[in-house]
C-alpha cells in the first residue's frame, strides 16, 4: 500500500502545515504545545472526548473536521411551515433539500469513497431529508453498516423528536453520542403557528393538539437523552413576529433539561422554495436581529453560532459543501475503506491545535491588554486551519470576529456569491459581496487585489492581505493593537 497522502486543499495550505505533516509522518511533533486543547478547565474530559472532532458540537472542531450527511430516510412524521422536500437544487443550501436519496448499501458505499478522499472527516450525520427517527429502520440500517466498516467515525442524528423517545435505548446501544432535536416552541398555541399537521400513533393531528403532543415528545426524548449521557443539541428556527421572543423561554427549558447547545439558526423564506412561509411572505430574520437574540440568550444552554444550515446530503467542512462530488454516478463500483489518510491527517491536527490554541490565548491578552474599550468586526477568508487563507475573490463566505475588550469572539459567518471566477470579477458579485459585509470594519484574507480593495473602501471597510495565513486570532490581535496602539509584545510579556 502506498503512504497515506494528505491533499493540501484548504486546511492543509500553509508552510507551516507543510512541516507538521512532514513531522508528524516521521513520528514526532515539532511543536512545543502539542497536545493542548481547547477544553476549558471545567469541562468533563469525557465530554471533551466526545465534542473535541465534532465540528458542529465544538466551534474549534469545525476549523479542523468534517462532516458528512446521507440522505437516507426521506419519510416524515410531521409538516413545518418552513419545509418542502420536493424543491431540488444543486445550489440550494438549507436543511431537506437533496439531489438524490441513498439505500442505506448505498450510503455505505458513499461514506467510504468521501472517508478515503476526505481526511477531514469525522462525523456522519443523518439529517434527512425527512426524519432520522420516523424512517427508523433506514437510519439504524446505515449506521450499523458504517460503524462496521468504519469505527471511529462518530454518528449523529437530526430529528423533529416525535418518533424520538421509541428510539433512545437503540440509539445508546449503537454508540450515537450527539442528537440533534429542533424545537420551536414550549407553547403549543405558537407551535400551532409552525406546525399545520403531525402524524403520530397511527392519526393524523392538527393545530394545538398536535403542537402539545410534539412538545410532550420533544421534552420527553430530550430528558431521556440527558438521562443516558448523551449529548443533544437543540436547534431552533427564528421566525420573526412568530416565535422570536419566545425562543428566550426554549432555551430556559432546553437548559433546565440538559440540552448542551443551543443553536438558533434564521428561517430560510423564499416564494420560490414553495414553502407556506415562504409563499405568504414570512420574512426571515436580519443578521443583526439573529445576532441580538442570539446574545440576550447568553445565560442559557452554550450557544452554537457556526451553523451553516446543511443540506441533507452536505459534505465537507461546515463551511463548503462537497457534495457534487460524490453522487453516485461518481463514486467507484467496489470501495475498500483506506484508514491512512483519516490517520495521518489526525496526527498533523493534533499538533496544529496545540500551536493554535497557544496562539490563541497570546492574542486574546493582547487584545484584553489594550484595555481601549472599543470594537472591531473583522471579516476572514479562510478555508479552515483556523488560518486567514483564502483569496478574497474565492470566497463563498466570511467568518465574522468580534475584537473587544472581552477578547476575540467568533459571531458568525456571512454567505457571499464567489467574486473571482476564471481570473475576473464582475462588479455585480462585488455589489452584493460588499452587502453582505455590512458593519464589517475590516476584511482579512490571503491576497486581495486593487480593486475590490478601492470599490470596499468607497464603502467604508478596509480590506488587507498582510496577514495572510497567520492564525486568525493573532492577525485580529495585531489589527487590534495597531488599531488601538498597543505594542503587541509589550502586552504579553
Ligand atoms: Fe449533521 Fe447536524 Fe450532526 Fe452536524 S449538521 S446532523 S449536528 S453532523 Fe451542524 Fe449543519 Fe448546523 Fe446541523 S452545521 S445544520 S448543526
Ligand atoms: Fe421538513 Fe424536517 Fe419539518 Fe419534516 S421535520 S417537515 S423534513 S423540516
Amino acid at each position: 500500500m502506498s503512504a497515506p497522502t494528505i491533499s493540501l486543499e484548504g486546511v492543509a495550505s500553509t508552510k507551516s502545515f507543510d512541516r507538521l505533516l512532514a513531522t508528524a509522518k516521521s513520528g514526532g511533533c515539532a511543536s512545543p504545545s502539542c497536545g493542548l486543547s481547547a477544553k476549558t478547565d471545567d469541562m468533563d474530559p469525557a465530554i471533551w472526548e466526545k465534542i473535541k472532532d465534532h465540528p458542529c458540537y465544538s466551534e474549534e472542531a469545525h476549523h479542523y473536521f468534517a462532516r458528512m450527511h446521507v440522505a437516507v430516510a426521506p419519510a416524515c412524521n410531521i409538516q413545518c411551515n418552513y419545509c418542502n422536500r420536493k424543491y431540488d437544487c444543486a445550489n440550494e443550501s438549507r436543511p431537506g433539500v437533496v439531489s438524490e436519496r441513498l439505500t442505506p448499501d448505498q450510503a455505505l458505499r458513499k461514506v467510504i469513497a468521501v472517508a478515503n478522499e476526505v481526511p477531514q472527516l469525522s462525523v456522519l450525520g443523518i439529517a434527512g431529508p425527512g426524519d432520522a427517527c420516523y424512517d427508523w429502520k433506514k437510519t439504524k440500517a446505515t449506521f450499523e453498516r458504517v460503524a462496521r466498516e468504519i469505527p471511529d467515525i462518530k454518528l449523529c442524528i437530526s430529528t423533529n423528536g416525535l418518533a424520538l423517545p421509541d428510539h433512545v435505548g437503540e440509539l445508546a446501544d449503537m454508540n450515537v453520542d450527539h442528537v440533534t432535536i429542533t424545537i420551536n416552541m414550549i407553547d403549543p398555541e405558537v407551535g400551532a403557528k409552525i406546525y399545520p399537521w403531525i402524524f403520530y400513533d397511527h392519526r393524523r393531528y392538527t393545530g394545538v393538539e398536535a403542537a402539545r403532543i410534539l412538545h410532550q415528545r420533544q421534552m420527553l426524548g430530550l430528558e431521556m437523552l440527558t438521562a443516558r449521557g448523551i449529548l443533544t443539541k437543540i436547534n431552533s428556527v427564528m421566525i420573526p413576529t412568530v416565535n422570536d421572543e419566545h425562543l428566550i423561554e426554549v432555551n430556559r427549558w432546553v437548559k433546565e433539561r440538559g440540552a448542551f447547545l443551543h443553536n438558533v439558526m434564521p428561517l430560510i423564506s423564499d416564494p420560490a422554495h414553495g414553502t407556506y412561509f415562504g409563499l405568504t411572505g414570512q420574512r426571515g430574520p436580519k443578521p443583526v436581529e439573529l445576532k441580538a437574540l442570539q446574545d440576550s440568550l447568553g445565560g442559557g444552554a452554550k450557544l452554537m453560532r457556526h451553523c451553516r444550515q446543511c443540506r441533507a446530503d452536505a459534505v465537507g467542512l461546515l463551511g463548503e459543501d462537497r457534495g457534487q462530488e460524490f453522487t453516485l454516478d461518481k463514486l467507484p463500483g467496489e470501495v475498500i475503506y483506506d484508514a491512512g489518510k483519516r490517520e495521518a491527517y489526525r496526527e498533523v491536527v493534533a499538533c496544529e491545535r496545540g500551536d493554535h490554541v497557544a496562539a490563541k490565548s497570546q492574542a486574546v491578552a493582547i487584545v484584553k491588554a489594550a484595555d481601549s474599550g472599543k470594537s472591531l468586526l473583522v471579516a476572514v477568508a479562510t478555508k479552515g486551519g483556523g488560518r486567514v487563507n483564502e483569496h478574497f475573490g474565492h470566497s463563498k463566505e466570511f467568518q465574522v470576529y468580534e475584537a473587544s475588550p472581552r477578547g476575540i469572539s467568533f459571531i458568525g459567518h456571512r454567505k457571499v456569491e464567489q467574486y473571482c471566477l476564471g481570473g475576473r470579477g464582475a462588479d455585480a458579485t462585488l455589489d452584493g459581496v460588499i452587502a453582505a459585509l455590512e458593519r464589517i470594519d475590516i476584511v482579512l484574507c490571503a491576497k486581495i487585489g486593487d480593486c475590490p480593495k478601492d470599490r470596499l473602501a468607497e464603502a467604508g471597510i478596509r480590506a488587507t492581505d498582510v496577514y495572510g495565513y497567520d492564525y486568525i486570532e493573532t492577525a485580529i490581535s495585531a489589527l487590534y493593537a495597531a488599531e488601538f496602539g498597543v505594542e503587541p509584545m509589550a502586552a504579553t510579556a
